[in-house]
């Protein structure tokens, strides 16, 4: 039985692929960290499961990983732990680095010191913000990275990082290259979430306006449970490599939030331009959608665009199982449900508009 050990595992990507490793029979050990509020939903229904254990340790504190690492000896560590947010990151910009760079540094080291260098593969979660600015459209492997936020930039320490380690002690270690993935366990403040969250609960008369930034802005978005099988297949592979991991579709945030108000049954016209840009309801001509400069950030990436050849021809991976639209639909379906059963007393459906409103949650 193999051993896995996530990093992250409480966070979207982490718990599709504890789904995932444990259905291929895998020894499946998450590493959680402690919090004042016990918030594990996206895992709950594993906890008790045979062959899955959480551990506490911290992308932040060595000792907690070398211990983690020695104790379990893993033969695949998948890297998922990170302050993921881009916008947060120009809040909280050292935290950043230090989580999402020198946290792969530490685990490279943690698994040298523990003497496992010869037989642990470790997948490192890469994202397409390394493109940033992009330089090239659409972005593949040997497109040129040109990061544009303070998260973007501690994720290219780590990509180098691993590459350096595989090429210094000839370690199997892989970046995937990653484009949006989203999903219905999607972090509640990444717009496409934010947008369905806000879709499902305008339709059910409990929110009264969504605020956006960029209504322009252009991602490739794929779906998380399609996405966590490649991360998978770059530790299988007969070499270690890095992987750009795409649909090769690109939409527009207002393409995203049109098409998941119509899933909730509300079609919407766009008036106007630029932070006066508003999404009005066709059927009662009400104002749902406007600009905020809340959302906006000092740089922001508009244009990314995957070209998943490699992974398709070199891992057999299907890019597009799930379509752009049967995303929205996944998650605007379960987004209807989920807020069919919220509380409907007044004191939530205030603050949650009011949160939104105010631009206070991103
Ligand atoms: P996510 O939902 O934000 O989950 C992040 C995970 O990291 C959570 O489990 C979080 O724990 C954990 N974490 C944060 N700081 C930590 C620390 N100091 N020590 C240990 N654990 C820590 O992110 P995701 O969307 O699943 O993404 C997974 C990874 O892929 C991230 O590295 C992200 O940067 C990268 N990525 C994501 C995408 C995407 O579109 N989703 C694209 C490219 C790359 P808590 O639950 O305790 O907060
Ligand atoms: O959903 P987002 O916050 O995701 P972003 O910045 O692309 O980052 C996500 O994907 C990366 C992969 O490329 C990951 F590495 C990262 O960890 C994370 O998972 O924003 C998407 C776009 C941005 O251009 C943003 O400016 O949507 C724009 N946007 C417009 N209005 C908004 C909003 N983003 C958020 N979060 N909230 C808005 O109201």
């Amino acid at each position: 039985m193999k051993r896995a050990l996530i990093t992250g595992v409480t966070g979207q990507d982490g718990s599709y692929l504890a789904e995932f490793l444990l259905e291929k029979d895998y020894e499946v050990y998450g590493m959680i960290r402690r919090s004042s509020v016990d918030f594990r939903e996206r895992i709950a229904h594993l906890e008790g499961v045979s062959h899955f254990h959480l551990k506490f340790g911290d992308l932040g504190d060595s000792i907690s990983l070398v211990k983690l690492i020695g104790e379990i000896k893993p033969d695949e560590i998948y890297n998922l732990a990170a302050q993921s947010h881009v916008q947060v990151s120009f809040d909280v910009p050292e935290y950043t680095a230090d989580v999402v760079a020198t946290g792969v540094l530490r685990i490279l080291e943690a698994v040298r010191v523990c003497g496992l260098e010869k037989t642990c593969r470790i997948y490192q979660a890469s994202t397409s913000e390394l493109y940033g600015k992009v330089e090239e459209v659409p972005q593949k492997e040997t497109t040129p990275f040109h990061p544009y936020s303070p998260y973007a930039v501690a994720k290219q320490y780590g990509y180098w990082i691993v590459k350096e380690y595989r090429e210094a002690y000839n370690m199997f270690c892989c970046s995937g290259i990653l484009f949006n993935h989203e999903s219905e366990r999607r972090g509640e403040t990444f717009v496409t979430r934010k947008i369905t969250l806000a879709a499902a609960r305008i339709a059910q008369g409990k929110q009264d306006k969504l605020y956006l930034g960029n209504l322009s802005s252009l991602r490739d978005w794929g779906y998380a449970k399609d996405y966590v099988e490649c991360m998978w297949l770059i530790l299988q592979n007969n070499k270690p490599q890095d992987f750009v991991i795409a649909t090769g579709v690109q939409h527009s945030v207002r393409e995203f939030a049109t098409l998941a108000f119509h899933y909730a049954g509300i079609e919407i016209e766009w008036q106007g331009k630029g932070m006066d840009e508003k999404g009005i309801d066709t059927s009662t001509g009400k104002v749902l959608i406007e600009v905020s400069p809340d959302f906006y950030r000092p740089t922001d990436v508009v244009n990314l665009w995957g070209d998943p050849s490699k992974a398709k021809t070199e891992l057999g991976w299907n890019p597009t199982k799930t379509s752009f639209e049967e995303l929205v639909k996944i998650m605007v379906d379960h987004d209807m449900e989920k807020v069919a059963v919220e509380k409907a007393e007044d004191h939530i459906k205030l603050n949650l508009a009011e949160y939104l409103e105010k631009g206070i949650v991103r």
